[in-house]
């Protein structure tokens, strides 16, 4: 059992990449299945602001975004890396796209009108009111999620028949082994084919549904559920891991120990705000003290968020 505690929920596609890649490492892990919506009052403890899905612990240390979070988990797994060298520009630019625009589309996608009405979380019209109401409160003050279905599904298409294309000449999007680009990749597509509604359009794609499989078969590791109440009693048992190049900075406005909010630039502008404690060139770590949790270092990734005064 290693000592890394996922929360998640079932349904969260990007809780689904980080699902897989533990699976491909072969990890043993603890979960914390977090509420779909807000109050979530346990991930507050750790994160303090941030309420995005999903955030990964070891003992004080919370990390933030999956991107951070498979960074650090090719990290501390070493065995199967999945960021080659040799393509880490091209690389970490297609990652992005694909856990931005593309996720974008698949959100479109799969909560088109014919997908809706065959998906559980809607059947119960109180159920779905809270949730609309809750993304909505996710969203204000951004665009980035909203795109309509006439503009989504060409680009969906288009790109699921690159891919396709792709796929029928290699076993991964990596090659013949994947790369992080492939747990991307498979969390957009897993989020609308496990729609039984949409599961049959996959048949125009056959590489792209045998790929899906590879993926799957990589399972989901061996999770054990704990509770929040327990994940948040770890972290206060804990201290956040030492920082070895603490003084390094790399942000031209703050230095460490300034009081400081991190956000993210896309959705979810609910910030963190405490001590800055690095800031390099892909990394952000901001510590705080709760009265739950008590000294916890909060990491984020450079890519996709940005640092302001604590206001
Ligand atoms: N950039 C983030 C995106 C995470 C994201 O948008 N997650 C969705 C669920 S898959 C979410 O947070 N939804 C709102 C919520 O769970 O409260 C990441 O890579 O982790």
């Amino acid at each position: 059992m290693t000592n890394v505690i996922l929360h998640q929920y079932a349904g969260s596609p990007f809780s689904e990449k980080i699902r897989c890649l533990l699976g491909y490492k072969e990890q043993s892990y603890q979960t914390v299945e977090i509420p779909v919506i807000m109050p979530k009052p346990d991930l507050m403890a750790l994160t303090g602001g941030y309420r995005k899905t999903p955030v990964l612990q070891r003992g004080a240390d919370i990390y933030c975004d999956s991107s951070m979070i498979c960074r650090f988990l090719d990290d501390i797994f070493p065995d199967n890396p999945i960021y080659p060298q040799d393509q880490i520009a091209a690389l970490t630019a297609a990652v992005h796209w694909t856990d931005t625009f593309l996720f974008k589309v698949s959100v479109a996608v799969a909560f088109q009108p014919r997908a809706m009405a065959a998906n559980d979380l809607f059947s119960d019209p109180a159920v779905a009111e809270a949730f609309t109401k809750d993304r909505a409160e996710l969203t204000k003050g951004s665009t980035e999620l909203g795109m309509d279905l006439s503009v989504a599904q060409p680009h969906w298409w288009q790109h699921m028949k690159l891919l396709e294309a792709q796929l029928s000449k290699a076993a991964f999007l990596g090659g013949e082994s994947p790369t992080i680009l492939d747990f991307s990749t498979y969390h957009c597509c897993w989020f609308v084919y496990k729609n039984d509604v949409l599961q049959g359009d996959l048949g125009a794609f056959p590489a792209l549904a045998e790929w899906m499989q590879r993926m799957a078969a990589f399972g989901h590791g061996k999770p054990t559920t704990i509770t929040g109440d327990a994940a948040v009693e770890i972290a206060r048992n804990g201290q956040p891991a030492a920082i070895s190049d603490a003084s390094a900075t790399s942000e031209p406005q703050f230095a460490v120990g300034d009081e400081v909010q991190v956000l993210p630039v896309d959705y979810g502008f609910q910030p963190t705000c405490g001590e800055l404690m690095l800031a390099s060139m892909d990394e952000l770590i901001v510590k705080r003290t709760d009265p739950r949790a008590g000294d916890v270092a909060v990491h984020f990734p450079r890519l996709g968020f940005r640092v302001a005064v604590a206001s």
